[in-house]
């Protein structure tokens, strides 16, 4: 079976983009594979968070996956904190980095715009992406868009592994949905949607009620005409909303256009929120049952077990081909 890891930082609530573009597709890959699952904590702390806030939401984000439909007997799921073999492999790779590469990373110059200061680790953030990745010698890694550029350099890295050391790294390959890779803010069709916008207007949460749903979608921003038409050039945001709407529908984009032809934006919207909600209700509540059910923490103490046999295998092979002592 071919290996998969992925992961999703806890640093807001779980959003629509986030499920689209990666969650559902773990939920799919789970049962054609051999899956590992994590809550990359280590990862969310690159920008400043609240103690209170971090653990709630890492916490929500395993429920979430659970609650998706990720079944803790097909995939291991585990935080990536609990498994210290992470930060270790990631010194590692962060010493095989060179700046430069860092320097081109689109997420860095995006996240740090316009900030004063910004934590070095939200700069080699990608090694510790890469370390996550290679410690599992993962052949697949669901990602959205996003997170391309991201896995060209853990490729780079594997392969400048196995060149100065030998053949060491399984070298990854992304793998990224043909629609909904890159869903977009309801407020602004440049911007991905991004759990940590201030602006909870821009997101759709996956845990956001049915009503706040059909509010945040009656709200997003559309164009001045009329046409439910995709077109990503010049219609950015209908045609954003048309690839949620195919996706939470399982309708093919041209069934849509079909389908509110010379309708107006009105019904189609109104559609689109309910999709949206279908999709997204009982999730909600199964997510309110496993909160419920103190199981979590047995689902994660025993994915952390799961996973560390893997991780530290791993870890130990590097270090010994680096030329540590290895006791
Ligand atoms: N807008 C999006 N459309 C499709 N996929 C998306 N992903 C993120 N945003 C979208 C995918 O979700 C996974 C988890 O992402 P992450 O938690 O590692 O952080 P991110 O990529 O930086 O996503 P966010 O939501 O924008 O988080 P913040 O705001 O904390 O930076 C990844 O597979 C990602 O591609």
């Amino acid at each position: 079976k071919l290996r998969v890891l992925s992961g999703m930082q806890p640093s807001g609530q779980l959003t629509l983009g986030n499920y689209i573009g990666a969650l559902q597709n773990y939920v799919k890959l789970q049962h054609s594979h051999e899956c590992y699952f994590m809550v990359v904590d280590l990862h969310a702390v690159t920008v400043p968070q609240d103690p209170a806030a971090l653990k709630e939401q890492t916490e929500a984000v395993a429920a979430l996956y659970l609650a998706a439909g990720i079944d803790p007997k097909q995939a291991t799921v585990f935080l990536q904190s609990t498994v210290t073999a992470h930060a270790e492999l990631g010194w590692l790779m962060t010493t095989l980095t060179y700046m430069g590469e860092l320097e081109r990373m689109t997420q860095f110059k995006d996240k740090s715009a316009g900030k004063e200061s910004v934590g070095a680790g939200l700069f080699t953030y990608p090694s510790l992406m890469a370390a996550d990745i290679l410690l599992y010698n993962a052949d697949l890694v669901p990602v959205g868009d996003d997170q391309k550029q991201h896995l060209e350099l853990t490729r780079d890295l594997a392969q400048r592994f196995n060149g100065r050391y030998g053949e060491t790294f399984t070298i990854p390959e992304p793998y990224i949905p043909e629609v909904g890779a890159r869903i977009m803010s309801l407020d602004d069709a440049s911007r991905k949607m991004s759990k940590s916008n201030p602006n909870a207007g821009s997101y759709i949460a996956m845990l956001d009620a049915p009503d706040v749903i059909r509010k945040k979608i009656s709200r997003a921003v559309t164009d001045s005409g009329r046409e439910v038409k995709f077109d990503p050039q010049n219609k950015p945001e209908v045609s954003n909303l048309i690839s949620i709407y195919s996706q939470c529908a399982g309708k093919s984009i041209s069934e849509i256009e079909a389908q509110y032809e010379g309708q107006g934006y009105g019904p189609f919207k109104k559609d689109l929120a309910e999709a949206v909600v279908a999709v997204l209700e009982p999730i909600q509540r199964r997510y309110a049952e496993i909160r419920g059910s103190g199981e979590l923490y047995e689902v994660l103490r025993q994915g952390k077990e799961k996973a560390e046999v893997q991780a530290n295998r791993v870890l130990r092979q590097v270090k010994e081909k680096m030329g540590f002592v290895v006791l």
